[in-house]
């Protein structure tokens, strides 16, 4: 039976990302939940680190064991994810190919200049727009690149969307789950609730496996969706946290209990906000200057709050938030009302 510690990891973070409280946060909503968070946002000094860089610790050792040359990936326009495969790219002296498809149906003046892609392109990465929907599964545009880099000579290692549906896509969130539980040893405290962004699910999926190896069923580890398509984000949590949990040694099939995917956040679409997501993001920046976006931090911001406000996060529990990063997608919603445009201007998006 492999363990966690069986497979290789390149080195990509600062080290263990950290972890503080957010006590005007917690005042503000009635002061009887502790909420901390744990910071994916500054976790690297890879192009500004995220989620997506932890969990390519694992992937690029394979990449690098298998002698690949370039990494290959697909996300939206302002994917955080191509971004950071073209970071890690660039740091490990590789590079990148990223199809970026038009995933969000939002026409912000700069929204293909700004932001993700433009830091994208800053790096020297190799973006390629592509006018596809929103889709977290497999695509056409993906093989075509992969083939691309052989008909040029080089040899590419595929990385599916948000580095998910991949045999080691739920390694960096399971170890992200041991890290919990020794940052939870030094401060004598134990986290009853972690809430979590989902869309392409092995952030959420790695956390749960991860998680499984403690036995206990005390904690809950809640997703909250973002990706508009329930039945797929559940299915694909599913499937990743059973299989990361197969190959760490949890020896057991996962609950039903286990695998929390919790819709009425997502807002009108992928990508878009509504004004819950706004509200969240105003009280998180204004409360305690803690930044976060429209497309997937605001939503789970939204879904902690309003977990909080209705009691399904009971008084007495202490609160982890994993904030995964995308700040960087903000410039793309600068002419959005409450994101740059004045509030009261609401323009048609
Ligand atoms: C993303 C993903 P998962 O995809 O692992 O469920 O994580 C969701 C998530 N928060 C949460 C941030 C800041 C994210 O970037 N982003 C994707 C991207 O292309 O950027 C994979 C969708």
């Amino acid at each position: 039976m492999t363990t966690l510690a069986d497979f290789d990891r390149v080195p990509l973070l600062f080290g263990p990302s950290p972890i503080h409280p957010l006590p005007r946060l917690s005042e503000a909503l009635g002061g009887e939940v502790e909420i901390w968070a744990k910071r994916e946002d500054c976790n690297s000094g890879i192009a500004f680190g995220g989620n997506k860089v932890r969990k390519l610790e694992y992937l690029a050792a394979d990449a690098i064991a298998t002698g690949c040359d370039t990494l290959v990936s697909i996300g939206g326009i302002q994917s955080n994810h191509t971004r950071q495969v073209t970071g890690v790219a660039c740091h490990l002296g590789m590079k990148a190919v990223t199809v970026q498809e038009g995933w969000v149906d939002y026409h912000d003046l700069a929204y293909d200049k700004v932001g993700n892609i433009q830091l994208t392109r800053i790096m020297g990465g190799d973006p390629r727009v592509d006018p596809a929907g929103f889709d977290i599964g497999f695509r056409d545009s993906w093989q075509r690149a992969l083939d691309s880099v052989i008909a040029d000579g080089g040899t590419p290692y595929a990385i599916p969307a948000g580095a998910s549906d991949h045999p080691l896509g739920g390694m960096g969130f399971a170890n992200w789950a041991v890290e919990v539980g020794q940052q939870e040893a030094e401060r004598d405290i134990f986290f009853d609730h972690i809430i979590v962004c989902t869309v392409t699910g092995s952030t959420h999926a790695g956390m749960i496996a991860g998680f499984a190896l403690e036995d206990r069923d005390d904690r809950r580890v809640v997703g909250i969706d973002a990706s508009g398509t329930l039945d797929q984000a559940i299915d694909q949590v599913t499937r990743i946290a059973q299989n990361t949990a197969d190959q760490i040694g949890v020896g057991r099939t996962l609950r039903d209990d286990e695998i929390t995917v919790i819709p009425g956040y997502e807002g009108p679409a992928y990508g878009l906000p509504d004004a819950g997501t706004v509200e969240a993001i105003h009280m998180a920046a204004r409360q305690e200057g803690m930044l976060t976006d429209p497309v997937y931090e605001g939503k789970s911001m939204a879904g902690l709050i309003g977990m909080i406000r209705s009691g399904e996060i009971p008084a007495g529990s202490k609160v982890l938030y994993a904030h995964l990063g995308g700040q960087t997608a903000l410039p793309a919603y600068a002419g959005y009302p409450g994101l740059g445009a004045p509030e009261r201007e609401i323009t048609a998006h």
